[in-house]
């Protein structure tokens, strides 16, 4: 086992991977940004190094910083997490070179899963299910029409080779929306992979997304833990997790295939380390009734975000295998040894806000208390009074229960929503409270009716004593606990507190600054109108990616305006009240800065 090994990554997992490190007996080394110097991350670590501000290419994206201070540091090997450098081949060679050990995969399975249609073609190879289409690049326009009027038939999938999790994914309904699907998704593949490369395959319709948790070690052991269901998803996001899928979607006959299935896939590359088989579940394909089926999509070669609801399930610490594998010691389960048992679900504790399109929402984080009890476990990587930068990933805590079967879980997740308390910040729980007690969650559909219902996800809003009305800014609430006839209850107060006595909370703890004003998009103070300041600012330093609105139009509140891309993730931004738009300083392609005006909208009234 190595002695000690460099963390290259922030937040929740780089936390999981220091406690994983700890029970292996092995020293960790994190790395930091200006911008987490009192992250969670790097106070628990053995030893921390500050790479310098900027943006992540700076720091948490910059290889030669890396292996310098892996070197300087004594580390024999580096984790990589998810995103940043994790899927990386040029990283893992590079790691290679220089004699560190890269604790995923070899970079040749990093590469053969990297395009997808390379992988495509060697799981067929392989004799691994892939959805009907194409292996090889298409070439043109006619090329994909042709093919999709002989071989695929309509609707079909177009999707960009050097994609995956979504990005590029066009689908043309019929020969009339080929054109535009084609063009899209190879300019999209272009932008953000530099490949405008594309594939077709048959469009699925309402499928699950199944994936499949693989081990392997470098002798050529190879198990699987069972499937996890990610079928409610945001713009390709995930948002929910759950393991097992809901027993009347998979029997115990089709997790064995998928188990088998993912097996294979990871056979055909000489896997090793933890990995995930990504697929679609379809119930029945074309609705022909001619029975499920279960298609391979891509692996990710990574641990993933939602690792943990098959920890929970299986018992088996996923990361410490990974490492393991790495280290070059064989795998300390055999399939046979992996029972699974109950139910977990796991919920995306972004800091975003639902009601308005699921605009991000950094932001000073208040009071902070994480829920606990039988069956509960957070993973987070913020603390009270830390800051959510716009600048990373949204997601500031995973919560994820157990419990014996699906609809208890299902009560221990709302049960520790409902504990979970996050102050200064809007989060996804609101959210996740809804969702879970809805009927199609709980008849384990996709949930894509609800994901797209702008009705019910303005109903989610924040309710205004969280947003600090403009005019009452400086004028924190406090909170007192009073009894009335021996009986508790919690007294908000709002405005001034008399005789200038302290602004914060009388029995809210420690004093904390009040919680800055973030969300959704900023309103910044502009003329004193009915309906409101009119400035909207962005939230976010970013791309401007798709602008849907033009100067002098009518928008409704809660209308998408622009969308920002930041961090490869698209942010949607909407008119924060109706009105008419009177400035809009943005233009597509253009970047974009935190507090920069997206739009002036006036009220009517006006
Ligand atoms: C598909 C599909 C239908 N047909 N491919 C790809 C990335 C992943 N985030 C979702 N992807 C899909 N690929 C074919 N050929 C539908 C989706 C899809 C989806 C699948 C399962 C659950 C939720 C989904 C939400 C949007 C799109």
């Amino acid at each position: 086992m190595f002695g000690k090994v460099l963390i290259a990554n922030r937040g929740e997992i780089a936390v999981r991977i220091i406690r994983a490190l700890e029970e292996l007996g092995v020293d960790s080394v994190a790395v930091y940004s200006e911008l987490d110097r009192d992250a969670p991350h790097v106070a628990r670590a053995g030893e921390a190094y500050n790479l310098g501000e900027g943006p992540a290419s700076e720091n948490y994206l910059n290889v030669e910083k890396l292996l310098d201070v892996a070197a300087r540091s004594g580390a024999e090997a580096i984790h990589p997490g998810y995103g940043f450098l994790a899927e990386n081949a040029p990283f893992a060679k590079a790691c290679e070179q220089v004699g560190m050990v890269f604790i995923g995969p070899p970079a040749s399975a990093i590469e053969a899963m990297g395009s997808k249609t390379r992988a495509r073609e060697l799981m067929k190879a392989a004799g691994v299910p892939i959805v009907p289409g194409t292996t090889e690049a298409v070439a043109d326009v006619a090329q994909a029409l042709r093919i999709a009027k002989e071989e695929i038939g309509f609707p079909v999938a177009v999707k960009a080779a050097g994609g995956g999790g979504g990005k590029g994914f066009r689908v043309a309904l019929a020969e009339a929306d080929l054109e535009a699907a084609f063009e899209g998704s190879s300019r999209e593949g272009e932008k953000f992979f530099s490949d405008a490369t594309v594939y077709l395959e048959r469009y699925l319709a309402d499928p699950r997304h199944v994936e499949v948790q693989i081990l392997a070690d470098s002798k050529g052991s190879v198990i699987h833990l069972g499937e996890r269901d990610c079928s409610i998803q945001r713009r390709h996001q995930k948002v929910i997790e759950e393991s097992p899928a809901p027993e009347w979607v998979i029997d115990p006959d089709m997790r064995a295939r998928i188990g088998a299935i993912g097996v294979n896939a990871a056979k055909a590359v000489d896997y090793v380390g933890a990995g995930t088989i990504e697929g679609l579940f379809a119930a029945s394909p074309d609705g022909a009734g001619d029975g499920a089926q279960y298609y391979f999509l891509e692996m990710n070669t990574r641990v993933q975000v939602e690792h943990c609801v098959t920890e929970m399930t299986t018992g088996i610490d996923i990361v410490k295998e990974g490492i393991r594998a790495a280290a070059g010691e064989p795998l300390s389960y055999t399939q046979e040894d992996v029972v699974l048992s109950g139910h977990a679900i796991e919920c995306r504790i972004n800091a975003e806000d639902a009601s308005k399109n699921f605009a991000p929402a950094p932001g000073r984080i208040g009071r902070y208390r994480e829920p606990s009890g039988p069956g509960v476990r957070v993973d987070s990587g913020v603390r009270e009074g830390g800051e959510v930068s716009p600048m990373y990933d949204p997601m500031v805590a995973k919560l994820i229960v157990w419990d014996a079967d699906r609809e208890q879980a299902t009560r221990r997740m709302l049960r520790a929503l409902g504990e979970f308390e996050i102050e200064g910040l809007k989060t996804l729980i609101p959210f996740h409270k809804a969702l879970l007690a809805s009927e199609q969650w709980e008849r384990g559909e996709t949930c894509r009716d609800l994901m797209e219902d702008k009705q019910w996800l303005k109903s989610l809003a924040f309710p205004p004593a969280a947003q600090v009305p403009a005019e009452a800014e400086h004028a924190p609430a406090r909170t007192y606990e009073v009894e009335v006839s021996g009986r508790r209850f919690d007294v908000r107060v709002l405005g001034a507190a008399p005789n200038g006595s302290s602004s914060d909370g009388a029995a809210a703890g420690p004093a904390l600054r009040p919680p800055p004003r973030r969300g959704s998009a900023q309103r910044s103070a502009g003329s004193a109108s009915s309906g409101g300041p009119d400035t909207l600012s962005s939230p976010l330093q970013g791309n401007m990616w798709k602008v849907l609105v033009k100067q002098g139009e009518k928008v409704e509140e809660g209308q998408l305006l622009c969308i920002i891309e930041a961090m490869k993730m698209e942010n949607e931004i909407s008119a924060h009240k109706s009105g008419t738009i009177v400035e809009l300083p943005i233009s597509e392609g253009a970047p974009i800065q935190a507090g920069a005006t997206i739009a002036t909208i006036r009220s009517a009234a006006e």
